[in-house]
Formats: structure tokens, sequence, C-alpha cells
């Protein structure tokens, strides 16, 4: 839902995001944060001191100010229009790190390090250990980077000394101070005034008494910030478009602010491990069951899951959350803009808060912190930013019960799966997205969408008899509460699975289910169905768009690899919640999007090819991303392969989303088919 966009609230955003900043730990040169840097020196110092242990593992802390160093040094940091968006580890060699073994010498650190100077976006790599920059260019593309932390401090300044913007909110009784503005991403629509500037668009909120601003937008107002120059190009404050600000009441979801009668109360409830996990987490390696992968914070997509391995047996290199697509679906001036590329635009682990143990993670969990860079450089941390667990929710493994004469067999096995669970908080919605491991060979890929609506303020209070069928369709949403509409959209989800099934080299096979007939001689009945295997040769025979009239299943097999009884070893993608986009193709929010055109896609590995909407996505023209890369039709048989998955769901909104939305999952999975050569969990004990 709404999912998005917005940033941690202004004032609020600042707060939450200095708030972490503050816990951090760079306490060689801030003064000012250093008394909260001593006292927290000792709780974090495992992981300040950590060195990389394997070529996968995040920058660390040390590295990171390594980094920070040498990019003031360069004079690219802390100077008038230098902003910095982010400091990543660069994915290295894949060659190399199917190479690499445990104990021996980790290859070559290099940051990745995305600036804007003077508006222009550059992307420098440095050599970490030999503390040099290898690579500094400007980046091609119409994108620019997403909006840094450091924009945010000036972006909340900007309105208060605006002139037309203190008018408009006198105009409506408020006040500056009653006031928070959050900066959106623009999107790209070819206007005049907006072409060649890094660009916001402010949506304002009334947050006096209520802490969920969301549901109190300032209708009719757009500013619009340059964000090199921090000025307000374009101002709209639309007569035509003056709803009231709806209530406040009703709108806060704390357990503190509901009264009696409460829903009755559950006895409380604990999955307990008497004995403790049966996994481990050493660094960022996990090995449970017959798993083992690794797994690390990222700023951009939240987390990365790498060389997932199945009884020692390679399934996938990289799997991870590679870009959203949030548009929303009503023409005025404050929302026709509103098509949000949320993982490019602002960035989901950057936006995730740490978790809170019993709530957003069972007893038992373990966490994982992050270090992300700060926007001057100094690293901070996200403590618990990811948890990793064992679930246990009284399902059932495998089953078989019966009675042969006087033997009765009964022989069961319960199911446990190991969860690994990221949260994102972007602004309004909140993405828990969970990759979920099973005995059995099953990954399961699984969204769970909520938080706060976008909402729409409207003069209606109901929708009576008094309302006209053109009101209502001039909604393009649900009155969910008074003055308050829930405006439709969508949710896109790319997620990039760089599968290597028994080894990098794979095909993409489908399987399509057609009919058959056979005649009256050969059989009484009519009609069967058959599957015909298809090996897709070329990107462009991988496109793939779902239909219940024409089912397909889908394989990445090995084709050098096979069972004993010679089938193809694979891993079957099993599809889930998908949709296909209603938008026009031509249409800008379509083509910057245009990984939604297909709700499947394979394309040549491509160490670069990581973000479905491309590489810098704010503004982007639609010059970079999936559909871009499957248009140069390579060659995808018995290769290094890369598998997209688009999950999706449309969203109208209904009142049980208000004031804060029930979650809604979405989910799809990959399953061994024909990898093992039994039921991989014949062995498994039973519990006593
Ligand atoms: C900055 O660069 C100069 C010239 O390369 C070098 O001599 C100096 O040691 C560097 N300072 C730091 C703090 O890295
Ligand atoms: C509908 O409009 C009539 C005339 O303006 C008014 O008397 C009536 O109260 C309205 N009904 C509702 C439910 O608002
Ligand atoms: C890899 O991806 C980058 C970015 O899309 C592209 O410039 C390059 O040509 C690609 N290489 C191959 C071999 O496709
Ligand atoms: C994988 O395929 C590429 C060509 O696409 C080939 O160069 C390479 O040797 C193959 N690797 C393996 C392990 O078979
Ligand atoms: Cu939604």
């Amino acid at each position: 839902m709404a999912h998005s966009n917005s940033m941690r609230v202004l004032p609020a955003a600042c707060l939450i995001l200095s708030m972490v900043i503050l816990l951090i730990v760079n306490c060689t040169n801030k003064s000012a944060h250093s008394r909260i840097c001593s006292e927290q020196k000792g709780k974090w110092s495992a992981l300040l001191n950590r060195k990389a242990q394997h070529p996968l593992d995040p920058l660390t802390h040390s590295e990171m100010l390594a980094v920070q160093t040498l990019l003031r040094n360069t004079s690219l940091l802390g100077k008038e229009r230098q902003v910095l968006h982010s400091v990543e580890l660069e994915d290295p060699d894949k060659q190399e790190v199917l190479r690499w073994k445990p104990g021996q010498p980790i290859p070559t650190r290099h940051a990745e390090v995305i600036l804007t100077i003077d508006g222009v976006p550059r992307k420098i790599v440095v050599d970490v250990g030999l503390g040099k920059i290898v690579e500094d260019t400007e980046i091609p593309g119409s994108g620019y980077p997403p909006i840094s932390v450091d924009d945010f401090e000036k972006i909340m300044a900007s309105p208060a000394t605006y002139q037309p913007f203190l008018d408009s909110l006198a105009a409506r009784g408020l006040k500056i101070d009653e006031v928070l503005c959050l900066p959106l991403s623009p999107g790209w629509y070819g206007v005049p005034e907006d072409e060649n500037k890094r660009l916001t668009k402010l949506q304002c909120f009334v947050h006096k008494d209520t802490l969920n601003i969301y549901t109190r937008p300032i209708e009719g107002i757009v500013i619009v910030l340059d964000l090199t120059t921090m000025q307000v190009t374009r101002y709209i404050d639309s007569p035509a478009n003056k709803a009231p600000i709806p209530k406040k009441d009703g709108t806060d979801y704390r357990f503190s602010a509901q009264t009696p009668p409460y829903f009755a109360a559950l006895n409380p409830i604990s999955i307990e491990q008497p004995l403790g996990p049966s996994f481990t987490l050493d660094g960022h390696v996990v090995k449970w069951a017959n798993w083992e992968f690794h797994v690390r914070p990222h700023g951009r997509v939240g987390n990365i899951i790498s060389q997932a391995k199945v009884d020692g047996r390679s399934v996938m290199y990289q799997g991870f959350l590679s870009e959203l697509f949030v548009p929303y679906q009503t023409p005025e001036q404050g929302w026709y803009f509103r098509t949000y590329l949320d993982a490019g635009d602002y960035g989901l682990g950057i936006f995730s808060l740490p978790l809170q143990p019993l709530n957003d993670c069972p007893r038992h969990a373990q966490y994982m912190d992050a270090v992300f860079s700060g926007p001057d450089g100094a690293p901070y941390i996200t403590p618990n930013m990811i948890c990793i667990f064992e679930r246990y929710a009284g399902d059932i493994a495998w089953q078989h019960a019966e009675v042969l004469g006087n033997e009765k067999i009964h022989e069961a096995r319960a199911k446990v799966t190991l969860v690994v669970r990221m949260i994102a908080s972007l602004g309004n919605y909140d993405y828990i997205v969970d990759w979920e491991f099973q005995t059995d060979g099953v990954v399961r890929v699984k969204v769970g969408a909520t938080g706060v609506l976008m909402i729409k303020a409207t003069d209606m209070t109901s929708v009576d008899a008094n309302v006209t069928k053109d009101e209502l369709d001039d909604m393009r949403g649900t009155l969910i509460s008074e003055n308050t509409i829930g405006v439709i959209h969508d949710h896109f989800l790319a997620f990039h699975m760089d599968l290597d099934v028994d080894g990098p080299n794979n095909s993409f096979v489908q399987g399509k289910f057609v009919r058959y007939s056979e005649p009256p001689e050969v059989s009484p009945r009519r009609s069967y169905w058959a599957v015909e295997k298809h090996v897709a040769k070329t990107e462009e025979e991988a496109r793939i768009q779902f239909s219940l009239d024409h089912p397909s299943e889908f394989y990445v097999v090995n084709p050098g690899k096979k069972t004993r009884l010679g089938n193809q070893v694979s891993y079957r993608v099993v599809p889930g919640t998908s949709i296909s986009s209603l938008l026009d193709p031509r249409s800008s929010p379509q083509t910057r999007a245009a990984f939604t055109n297909n709700q499947m896609w394979i394309t040549q590995y491509n160490r670069t090819e990581k973000y479905a909407a491309g590489f810098l996505t704010s503004q982007s023209h639609g010059d970079d991303g999936l559909a871009v890369w499957s248009n140069r039709n390579r060659n995808i048989e018995d290769t290094d392969i890369t598998l997209w998955y688009i999950l999706g769901f449309h969203h109208v909104p209904c009142q049980e989303d208000f004031p804060v939305m029930p979650t809604a999952e979405a989910s799809f999975e990959i399953k061994p088919t024909n990898f093992f050569e039994r039921n991989p969990i014949l062995k498994m004990q039973p519990n006593h």
C-alpha cells in the first residue's frame, strides 16, 4: 500500500535517522557524539573490530572508515554540492568467490561509492586494501541516486522559509510547526520545467495531535524542490482541491490509545527450544539442517542471501529483493507522479529499523547488525537489522498412516523451517521480507505488506445517496474513514534469483501443458493433458507471462547433471502471487518499471545487472534495467543465468486497512525437482 514512500519523516524522519546515526560509533572525530560513543563502544566492540572472513562479507566498520579518510583526502567529501549516497561492497568477481575456500586469504575488497557532485552522479570504486581509487566515472543514463540522509535535513528546513507555502498554510488555519513535509520521489514525466534537475516533490501532513501523520494529508499542495540548490522551483496550491484535513480521532494505532471493550486476550504463546536453536551463525554464514548460506545486510536491497547450498550442492549464488514498483492510480497534481521505485529511490536497508524481539521475531531468534555509511562517510550501526530463526507453525513435513490387516502404520514428521527476515519501513509502508528454507530443499520467498495507507483527503464523509456517480468515479479508491480515501495502487516486487542449480551453467525449461485427444478406438475418454518441454535459447524466449488458459511449469535445469535414473537435475519455480500491469506500455511509469512487463525473465549472468529498474532509478527515463538487458537477447542455454521473479498484487483499500493495515502476504518458491534421488527427509527423526 501505500507503501511507500515517504521517508521517515522530516522532523520525525530526521529524528529517527539521526537517532540511528547518533548510536554510532565513529568516535574518532565526532566530538558531539563521543559520550554516546564511549558508552556504546564496549557493547559494539565485536562489531567494530570485525574483519571480513568471507569474500561476500559486507564492508566492515574499519573498511568504511578507511574509505571515508580517502574520500576526504581526495576532496570528494565535505564540500558544497557534494552528496554521498552510499558506500557498499562492490560484488567481487563470481569466479573468484566460487574458487575461494574458508581459511584462504580474501580476494581484494572493493568499495562502491555513489556520490553526486554538482548534481552529477558519480561512481567511485576504492581498493580498500591499497587505500586507492581504482575507478572514478560519471554514471551514464538518465537517473539520479536516492535521496540521501544529508538531503533530508536541508529538505526539512526548506518549506519553513518559503512564503507562498506559509500563506497557503495560513489560509487553511495551519501553522508551520504543526506541519511536516515528506520528500516523495517525483518519477519522470518529461515536464519541461523539471528536466535536468535532481528533484523531490514535498507532500505535507499535519502532525499535530497524532503520530499517524499519513492519515492527515494537506491535499492540493505540492512543493517541487531542486535538491542541488535546495530552491523551490515550482509551487502548486490547487484551489479546486482544498479538502479538509481528516480528523485525528481514530488514527492512533498504538494499544495505549485504544478504548474498551478490547479483543479477548489470548493466552501467552511461545515456541520453546529447550536445547536452543539448531542453526549456527558464524560471521555471516548460517548452517542449519541440510542448508548452508551466507547472509549480509545491504543498504539498497535490504539483505542478500548468497551461496545457498543444500547437502553441499549449490542452489543459488545470490538472491535478493532487487526493486519495487508502487504506482498509485489517481490523476490529481499531487498524485499522478506517485510511482515509486522504492529500493532505488530510497533504499530498503537504509530504511530498516531495529527488529523488536518477541514481536518482530520469535524467542530464540538471532540477530545480525548492519553497518551503513552515513552522509559524511562515517559508518553507523542499525542494530538487529536481520533476524534468523526456526519456525514451527504446527505443520507436517510428510505423513502417511494406514491399517494393513493387523498392522497399523503411522509415520509423520513435524515441519520446522529456517527463516531469514528483514523489514523495510519505507515511510508509511512496511515490507516484511522472509527467506524461508525447508529441509525438503524448498526455498520460499515471502513478503508481508503492512503499515499505513497513502491517504487522499476529501470533502466526503460518507458514500451515501447524496454522492453522485461522478464523485464516486473520481475517488479512485475507497472511503476508509471520514474525509479519508485509501487510493488504489499496485505493489510489484522484483526478486533477483541467480540460481546455480548444482553448478553455474544452467538452462531454463518451460513445460507447457497441452490438451490432447485419443480416438474412440484407443480410449473411451476424449481428452487428456500432457507436458511439452521447451528449452529457452535466448533471453527473448524466456519472457514469461502467466496464463490460466495456457499453464506451464518452469524449471532451471543443469544440463550437465542427471539423476541415477537419467532425469535432468533441476529446481522448479513455483509461482505464487503475481499480477500483470494495467498501465499503457508507452506511459513513462511503465517504461521506467518495464520489469513489470512480464512476471518472469531470464537473463545471462552479468555481475553489474542487479537492479531491475536500473542502477539509478530516481527520475530515470527507462534507459536501463531488466527490459533493456533482455533486449540484448543473449544466449541463456547451458550458461550462467539469472532468473527474475516479479511478485505483485493490486490493492483496493478497505476500511479494515485503517488506521493501520493487517499484513497482506504474497510469496513464491523454488522447489527441487529431480534434484534429489528420493524424498530427502525420509531419514529425519520423528518427535517423541
Ligand atoms: C592524503 O594524501 C597525501 C598525498 O597522497 C598523503 O601524503 C597523506 O598521507 C594522505 N593523508 C591521509 C590522512 O590519508
Ligand atoms: C442529503 O442531502 C439532503 C439535501 O441537501 C439533506 O437534507 C440530507 O441530510 C442529506 N443526506 C445525508 C445522509 O447527508
Ligand atoms: C553487463 O552489463 C552492463 C550493464 O548493463 C553492460 O554495459 C555490459 O555490456 C554487460 N555485459 C555483457 C557481456 O552483456
Ligand atoms: C559454462 O559455460 C560457459 C559458456 O557459456 C563455458 O565457458 C564454461 O566453461 C562453462 N562452465 C562449466 C563449469 O561448465
Ligand atoms: Cu497497498
